[in-house]
């Protein structure tokens, strides 16, 4: 029996298997010559781009011409292809092998597989949602995450699993998600929309009309690279006049930000430093400013807001707390000078003003409030629904801010099980547990299943979790904590993963399954997530690599072993199915938004719908607050939600407070022992975890072969630490080692490591030091507030030393490795 007993050596493993892969294809892009090979076109995450294919190898990629901005990411894009760490062949945990679902699940994430056949390995996936299903219910079934699959419509992976995964039986379900857990629970009972996924004010109208713009903990120069369907970068055109725009002092920009941001750099804009998670005492010392030097627009709270007198007292201090909500307040906490504070609230009461918030900022403690107070903020400025003024909350995502061309997209492959059919095992009894869990709670589930929580208004009762499928997501990455998610997964009797390379989250399961690449397919996408400026061919670039299949092959494959094949894919091959999307998608265009026949569009790759007309969020509503009004309970704006009060959350009250944090820099709770706040901020250059494995790519940014950390240069020089150290960073939750970066862009108790860096414990236990630097090694897993239970991150403290041990062979990438 091969039984792989490479346990955590990749780090050399890892040179090895790139003399293997990928130099000898970098060898082929020169050999090759210039013109040699056939083009292709396909689109993505990080855009659209053209690529040439010779020797059935993937040998250069140019991004697509429409593409003016195309992101620096695609350099990593080959390298993601013919990355060592590709999963080869369908693996399977050695000792799960060998006991089943009674195996030591202590020793999970110990790298130790075996090779099976494909047949094989999806009998025991079969054999194991059956035994789930029989033996225990569908409350025993977590096959709910959800994440960056790679684009395309018809084989976005998660929809294949889920429609699979439902065709067998019933399971438990996840409402939110991590980017905007708690931003988009608070907003609906606010402005009656979750806001962060709307299309927001179109760029023209905020060039031609704001004066000032307040980028509130964003930075879209970085995370427009990606989209959610093909990027099209088509934002960074208007941040180009932006910038002209504020070096001819005709709009003043300010980057409310502890950091100095990658868009503050490349606007050459203002920085108006912050205390970390120290918004809030700011926000509300500029509404208390507003309210005594009557700069606010009590007519628009008249007209189109509820609850301002409810909020008052609590700004002037005859509330319960009899704080007076002054800047002098403030001060002490934010770290903004009083006088300044005043100078920031006349600024933006004189002048258009546009607030565009970010959402790292409610991936914190109580990350609801920022943004409610946000909001109460634009409706005292009384500027929402005028062109460059009013409050946005997503112009740093998938192009937000791009007008849309009003066509329709193709549609995707069915999540659901169809019409009139039923699961194999029909039970919907959840016993006394709730069927569906808010997304970032459910490791609390595994460690205490029966427990009841509040969220939202209702209570939640944590389902005793059995068995977890994973699939376009990597929560080995995404999660918080991770030495409690290790003794959490303890309880799983049985995790499967299915991905095309091995991420921490295929370490820590017992059945591995190998997908392909979006790069071994057929597809299409929508060409710009908002602005669906197009349609766009993924043409499969090269056969699906060693013996990995499309999620539709696997999961059709699976169906099959409970006769439901034919179903799940309706008889239809990859290529009969974009025909159907493709021409249904044409159809509902007519006549407005003209599309060729499907083979001329396959052929040529492109079809475009053109640009839309300029639009002003709120607009609407600001016309006629009564025809058009909100989706809030009132319709109206809620400064204060009766709703929200009746609630009786500490943690989320009737109207937006300032409540501190369980961890806070800058002399907050906890700082005398971990003094240094740390963000865990979105890639520069990668998604997510994603593009980690590709090696060339990743040694432009490591240091020592680690992550990053960066730091500034007192906390630098306070620790004997220089720049290009190896570090550990370190709290009372986990270690890591990483590689410091000192940046003067970063402020004394505040470092960033971003999210997505992989996990590479130097062993399965409890507490193990992590070798390359995943910032969620050290990460706090507390809901937001009962109302959202979302991901708080961003509530982190941490201390950092210089590393004197062994330098320790970096153990994430890889894979491990068949010995026999
Ligand atoms: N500390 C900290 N943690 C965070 C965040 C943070 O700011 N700080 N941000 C959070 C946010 S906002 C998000 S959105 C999450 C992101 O979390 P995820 O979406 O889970 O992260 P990705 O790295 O994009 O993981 C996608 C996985 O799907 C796999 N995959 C891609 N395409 C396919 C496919 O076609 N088939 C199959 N089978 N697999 C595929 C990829 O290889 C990868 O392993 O992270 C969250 N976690
Ligand atoms: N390149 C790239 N782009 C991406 C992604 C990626 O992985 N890579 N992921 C995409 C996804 S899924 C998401 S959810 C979005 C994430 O979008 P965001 O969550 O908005 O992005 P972040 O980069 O985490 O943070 C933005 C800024 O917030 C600041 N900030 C953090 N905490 C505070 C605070 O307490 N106060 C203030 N004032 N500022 C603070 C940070 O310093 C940073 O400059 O990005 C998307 N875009
Ligand atoms: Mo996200």
């Amino acid at each position: 029996m091969p039984v792989s007993r490479r346990r955590f050596l990749s780090g050399i493993l890892t040179s090895g298997a790139a003399v293997m892969v990928g130099p000898s294809l970098l060898a082929s892009k020169v050999q090759a010559g210039e013109a040699s090979g056939r083009w292709k076109i396909t689109g993505s995450h990080w855009g659209a781009f053209r690529a040439r294919v010779y020797g059935g190898k993937v040998v250069e990629i140019k991004p697509f011409e429409q593409d003016r901005y195309p992101t620096d990411m695609l350099n990593g894009i080959r390298g993601l292809i013919y990355s060592p760490s590709r999963i080869r062949y369908p693996m399977v945990r050695y000792d799960w092998y060998l006991k089943r679902h009674k195996s030591d699940t202590t020793k999970r994430g110990d790298n130790r597989f075996i090779r099976v056949t494909w047949d094989e390995a999806l009998d025991l996936f079969y054999e194991e949602l059956e035994r789930v299903q029989t033996s225990y219910g569908p409350w025993a079934l977590f096959a709910g995450q959800s994440g960056w699959r790679q684009t395309g419509q018809l084989h976005s992976c998660g929809n294949h699993m889920q429609r699979a995964v439902a065709m067998h039986g019933n399971s438990v379900k996840k409402v939110g998600d991590y980017s905007t857990g708690a931003g988009q629970t608070i907003l609906p009972y606010v402005l009656g929309s979750t806001e962060v996924y709307a299309q927001g004010t179109s760029w023209s109208k905020i060039l031609e009309h704001s004066k000032v713009v307040i980028l509130w903990a964003s930075d879209p120069v970085k995370n427009l690279q990606v989209g959610w369907n093909c990027e099209t970068h088509e934002s960074y055109a208007y941040l180009e006049q932006l910038k002209q725009k504020a070096a001819a002092g005709e709009i003043r920009v300010i980057s409310i930000d502890p950091v100095r941001s990658k868009t503050q750099k490349y606007l050459d804009c203002e920085q108006r430093y912050v205390n970390p998670q120290a918004d809030l005492p700011l926000m509300l010392a500029i509404a208390h400013t507003l309210y005594k030097e009557k700069l606010y627009d009590e007519k628009f709270l008249d007209t189109y807001c509820l609850g301002f007198d409810r909020f008052l007292p609590y700004l002037l201090g005859e509330a319960e707390d009899k704080t007076e909500k002054t800047p002098e307040w403030a001060a002490s906490i934010c770290g903004v000078q009083a006088d300044e504070i005043r100078a920031l609230a006349r600024l933006m009461a004189n002048n258009r003003t546009q607030l565009i918030f970010g959402w790292c900022i409610q991936r914190q403690q109580h990350g609801e409030q920022p943004y409610w107070m946000g909001a109460v903020l634009a409706a005292m400025l009384g500027q929402i629904g005028l062109p460059g003024g009013g409050i946005s909350y997503a112009h740093h995502y998938s192009s937000i801010g791009v007008s849309s061309s009003g066509a329709s997209g193709p549609g995707g492959f069915p999540r659901n099980v169809d019409k009139f059919k039923k699961p194999r095992h029909e039970s919907e009894d959840f016993k006394h547990y709730s069927s569906t869990i808010p997304v970032a709670r459910w490791v609390d589930a595994l460690l205490e299943p029966g427990k009841e929580i509040e969220y939202n208004g209702s209570k939640v009762t944590y389902p005793d979790i059995k068995m977890l499928i994973m699939s376009g997501c990597n929560p080995w990455h995404h999660h918080q904590d991770k030495n409690r998610m290790k003794l959490a997964f303890q309880k799983l009797e049985t995790v499967i993963a299915v991905d095309f390379t091995w991420t921490a989250s295929c370490r820590f399961s017992d059945i591995v399954l190998p997908a392909c690449t979006q790069f071994e397919r057929n597809d299409i996408d929508l060409y710009g997530s908002y602005s669906g400026k197009g349609v766009i061919a993924m043409q499969k670039l090269v056969d699906p690599l060693f013996q990995s299949k499309t999620d539709f092959e696997i999961f059709t494959a699976l169906c099959r072993r409970f006769g439901r094949d034919k179903e799940y894919s309706r008889k239809k091959n990859e290529m009969e199915w974009l025909e159907e999307l493709y021409e249904a998608c044409r159809e509902s265009n007519q006549p407005k938004f003209p599309m060729p026949p499907f083979r001329t569009f396959w052929r040529e790759g492109y079809v475009e719908f053109g640009a839309g007309k300029p639009w002003v969020r709120h607009a609407d509503f600001r016309e006629d607050p009564e025809i058009n009004s909100l989706g809030t309970p009132s319709g109206f704006i809620e400064i204060f939600s009766r709703k929200i009060d009746r609630y009786g959350y500490s943690d989320c009250q009737g109207h937006p407070v300032w409540l501190e944090k369980s961890e806070r820099s800058h002399g907050g709770p906890g700082s005398d022992k971990f003094p240094l706040w740390m963000q865990s901020c979105h890639p520069d250059q990668r998604l997510h975890s994603q593009l980690c494995d590709s090696e060339e790519y990743r040694a432009t940014y490591t240091v020592q072969g680690r992550e990053p950390v960066y730091i500034s240069p007192q906390d630098a020089k306070a620790r004997e630490i220089e720049d290009g150290d190896l570090v550990r960073v370190y709290n009372e939750r986990g270690q890591l080692l990483a590689g410091a970066r000192v940046s003067d862009d970063y402020p004394e108790g505040v470092i960033r490591i971003q999210e997505g860096a992989w996990y590479g414990p130097v062993d399965e236990t409890i507490g193990a030091l992590d070798t390359y630097g995943d910032p969620n090694t050290l990460t706090q897993d507390i809901g937001t507030s009962r109302l959202a239970q979302a991901v708080s991150a961003n509530t982190c403290l941490v201390e950092i030393e210089k590393y004197s041990g062994q330098a320790t062979a970096v153990t994430a990438f890889g894979g491990p490795e068949e010995t026999a």
